[in-house]
């Protein structure tokens, strides 16, 4: 990265930085006396501008570009105190009681959350704002139609700008973490900087890290520089920036989840995909689960939806009872995020880089998802929820009925029924309030969390939430027809973007807001991806959300997806036979399986129907919507997109 965004009493700064080494056992009082802070355990260490200079920095890094970085980003933000974080849970619990005394962060009830602590994130800042997240690639063709770009150096000057002097006061956190298992060929390490608590205890739930990551980077190991400033949490000095050509991540004046805790979107998605393509696998916006069979067979799948479609709720869903008496199994392996790399026996292995759950709150139940409701009872954050006079948490969809007050996500007096000052509903919760909890908290886990070569994938499932175009589920002819359903694949906006909500979109493989590079670029590496798979998954696009008439949804959805799951895992295992339709192969209606569920024939028609019509709409929107690429749509996608129109038209 070049550093032309210094300014030069800033590198003055850096050549009169003192740097001491601190062994970890170093004892905390052989440090000066108000400078460090320490821990037998760990490698705790710190430094302090004096208001002109960076006077001592005690960092136990041996890797030379990790520190010489440390200190230039220090020198712009300059903060009061760096800390590099070991990970430990005395650190844990350290940062917590500070953050309690600045109010930064709330106990929970520790009798009935233990562990368990409360944030709010400022109003204006409460879900991820695509408007001010940027690529920042040398040329603006190589971040494509799809994102925001900005040349690297007027982002880096923008936001250096922002960052210059914003952590004055504060202390400058350094996070070493790893995306995925610690020390696995299909992992990344990165290290953020922050001046925020609550993105340190957050990356410890979403990612390893730690001293053990240290370790594993060593003196001269790769990793990606994430640098995060809350500067003044405001809205107009707010940039989320991606350089994948320099592996760096900056993102500044935001507290919210999706835009600071930069292993997620930022990393495992935006430079994760970047690196893929250059590197010859997958990063994709996807959940992991496995399905046990009544036979004792583990089927791994991966599923690509949208923002708040549910993929948290399918990842870890309880079978019904018609499956759970044949003797079906679910095992969650991620919710969001999947790696995907070709393996020797010709298979796509997958891991999940986060090590946590950070899921969308209101809504969540025993009924719609017991396990996300059983892994957020102990070890975890809730952000934005409403805070209960007994100092729990609720939010609207809660199990229990709402509480006749507590203090809401703006931190009001709130009561059921209140409303704000243009008259709406004032909600207790706002609707894109989050947990973030440890996976391993999950009662359905899986046990390869921490297998380095992770899991095969036998399916790929897209989806989104579509009203009417797409019946319940459908299967590529093969791989090239599936990347062109991924490809076209649509959903209504949803609460975790910051815009209209309501709205339709095309959401390639759900990785409109993630992909890091030229879309009609990743079409091209998934297309070619296929190639170097011997046994590639199978594709299919399902759709939970088909409404009838009175717009109300048909499929029960949550747990009952599974018999549609079950029937994708047969095709996997060559156990059932389909129909062939313009769209793909799909099930004969007496495969799936409804016992117990009130789907009378017609209503299973009108969920595996295919309208001409509405589908001779749809080709058209998905012309309209590549209009967008010019000529660089790939020719196998204009090829799909022919064929299929074919295939419509000639129908009767
Ligand atoms: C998320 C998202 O937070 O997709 O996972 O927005
Ligand atoms: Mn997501």
């Amino acid at each position: 990265m070049k550093s032309g965004f210094l300014e030069k009493y800033e590198f003055v700064n850096i050549l009169i930085f003192q740097v001491l080494f601190l062994r970890s056992l170093w004892p905390v009082s052989r440090s000066k006396p108000g400078i460090a802070t320490g821990s037998r355990a760990g490698t705790l260490s710190a430094f302090i501008f004096d208001g002109k200079a960076l006077v001592e920095i005690m960092i136990d890094v041996k890797h030379k570009e990790l520190k010489k970085w440390v200190k230039e980003m220090a020198a712009l933000c300059k903060p009061d105190k760096v800390v590099l974080c070991d990970g430990s849970l005395a650190e844990k619990k350290r940062l917590e009681k500070e953050a309690f005394k600045t109010g930064e962060l709330i106990q929970l009830n520790q009798k009935k959350m233990p562990g368990c602590v409360y944030h709010i994130t400022a109003e204006n800042d409460v879900a991820r704002t695509e408007h001010l997240t940027f690529i920042c690639t040398k040329s603006k063709k190589d971040a494509g139609s799809t994102n925001n770009w900005m040349a690297p150096e007027d982002a880096y000057k923008k936001a250096a700008d922002i960052f210059r002097g914003s952590m004055k006061g504060r202390t400058m956190y350094v996070i070493p973490f790893s995306m995925g298992p610690v020390g696995s060929e299909s992992s990344k390490i990165g290290v953020e900087l922050t001046d925020s608590i609550y993105v340190v205890l957050n990356m410890r739930i979403m990612t390893r890290m730690g001293s053990k990551v240290l370790d594993v980077l060593g003196t001269s190991g790769e990793f990606t520089k994430c640098l995060h400033g809350k500067a003044e949490l405001d809205v107009d000095k707010r940039l989320i920036l991606h350089f994948p050509e320099d592996n760096t991540i900056w993102s500044v004046g935001s507290g919210y989840g999706g835009n600071v805790l930069l292993g997620k979107k930022c990393l495992s998605l935006r430079i994760g995909s970047y690196l893929a393509r250059k590197e010859g696998w997958l990063a994709e916006h996807m959940l992991i689960m496995g399905i046990e069979d009544p036979q004792g067979r583990t089927t791994y799948i991966a599923g690509a939806f949208p923002s708040a479609c549910g993929k948290t709720n399918l990842a870890m869903l309880v079978p019904p009872k018609a499956l759970k008496n044949k003797g079906y199994k679910i095992w969650c392996v991620g919710d969001d995020i999947a790696w995907m790399r070709a393996k020797e026996d010709g298979a796509l292995w997958a891991i999940n880089p986060e090590a946590g759950f950070f899921g969308v709150a209101p809504g969540t139940n025993m009924k719609t998802n017991p396990n996300a409701m059983l892994s957020v009872q102990k070890d975890s954050i809730h952000t934005n929820v409403l805070l209960k006079e007994d100092k729990t948490v609720w939010w609207e969809g809660h199990d229990d009925p709402a509480p006749a007050r507590g203090l809401n996500w703006r931190g009001r007096q709130w009561h059921p029924g209140m409303k704000d000052e243009n008259g709406s509903a004032e909600y207790g919760a706002h609707p894109n309030s989050r947990f973030t909890a440890p996976i391993t908290n999950c009662p359905v886990a899986s046990n390869k969390l921490e297998d380095p070569k992770g899991v095969p994938i036998s399916a790929f499932l897209f989806g989104g939430r579509r009203a009417q175009v797409a019946p319940l589920v459908y299967e590529a002819f093969n791989w090239q027809h599936g990347v062109f359903v991924g490809a076209t694949m649509a959903s209504e906006l949803t609460a975790a973007q910051y815009g209209a909500l309501g709205k339709v979109r095309r959401d390639p493989m759900a990785m409109l807001p993630f992909c890091g590079y030229n879309m009609t670029e990743y079409w091209k590496h998934w297309r070619s991806l296929g190639d170097t798979l011997m046994r590639p998954p199978r594709i299919f696009h399902v759709n939970w959300f088909n409404t009838d008439k009175s717009g109300k949804f048909i499929w029960p959805g949550f747990g009952d997806n599974l018999r549609v799951i079950e029937w994708i895992i047969r095709r996997c295992r060559y156990e059932v036979s389909a129909v062939e339709t313009p769209i793909g192969y799909m099930p004969i209606p007496s495969d799936i399986d409804i016992s117990g569920l009130d789907i009378t024939p017609a209503k299973m028609k009108q969920l595996l129907n295919v309208d001409k019509n509405i589908w001779q709409l749809e080709l058209k929107s998905q012309q309209e919507f590549f209009k967008q690429f010019g000529k660089d749509v790939p020719k196998f996608i204009l090829d799909e997109h022919k064929a299929l129109e074919k295939r419509i038209n000639a129908m009767g």
